[in-house]
């Protein structure tokens, strides 16, 4: 995993419009903190994505949550709510969250924490695949990427009692564990 920043000093041919601008724009207050975790993953964006769009199974590669139950919609239409149980370890116990964004030619899905047990006020993320990364590399041969990228970003509120960087570090981990996950599963599946 690399953050925006490296992962641009890697591709410099990718405007900062690629990669967050015009996809990731969130609106951080002054007592929010936000970060991105980017992923490459040895897999096709179908096989991808067919994980990453399943707002009613997020366990499936997120091992921090052991079930969800869809509780508002039909856990596929933004505005659907599903709430999330955690496994035992972590400081919460569950999260009810919202879908916001569900589009399947851009693969971007995103979702607020809406409520729950735990320390993450107003969390929200943006997972999306750059697309425009492979179709740019698309004439070098061998081209310098193969599969896909994801790039997770997100916001959130510091909690009391925690600085900015402790909130990243802590959600950074969360991340990056579940991305991580996901390569895992995507490069495992036949596509
Ligand atoms: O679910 C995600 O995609 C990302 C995060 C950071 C989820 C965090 C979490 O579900 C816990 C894992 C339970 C940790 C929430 C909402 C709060 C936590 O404290």
């Amino acid at each position: 995993p690399m953050m925006i920043a490296s992962f641009q000093k890697r591709f410099p041919s990718l405007s900062r419009d690629t990669t967050s601008a015009r996809f990731h724009t969130h609106e951080v207050g002054p007592n929010q903190c936000c970060s991105a975790v980017v992923q490459e993953i040895s897999a096709p964006i179908s096989t991808v994505w067919s994980v990453v769009r399943r707002f009613d199974n997020p366990q499936a590669y997120k091992h921090f949550l052991k079930s969800c139950s869809v509780i508002g919609g039909d856990g596929g239409n933004v505005g659907s709510l599903r709430q999330v149980h955690v496994v035992s370890g972590l400081p919460a116990g569950s999260s009810t969250e919202r879908l916001d964004i569900l589009d399947d030619e851009r693969h971007v899905i995103s979702f607020s924490v809406v409520g729950g047990d735990h320390r993450l006020s107003n969390y929200r993320s943006d997972s999306l695949n750059l697309k425009l990364l492979s179709s740019l590399f698309q004439h070098l041969h061998p081209s310098p990427i193969s599969g896909t990228v994801v790039v997770e970003s997100y916001v959130v509120d510091v909690p009391q009692g925690n600085t900015k960087e402790e909130t990243c570090d802590f959600v950074d981990v969360i991340v990056r564990c579940n991305l991580q996950s996901l390569a895992k599963i995507a490069e495992n599946s036949a596509a």
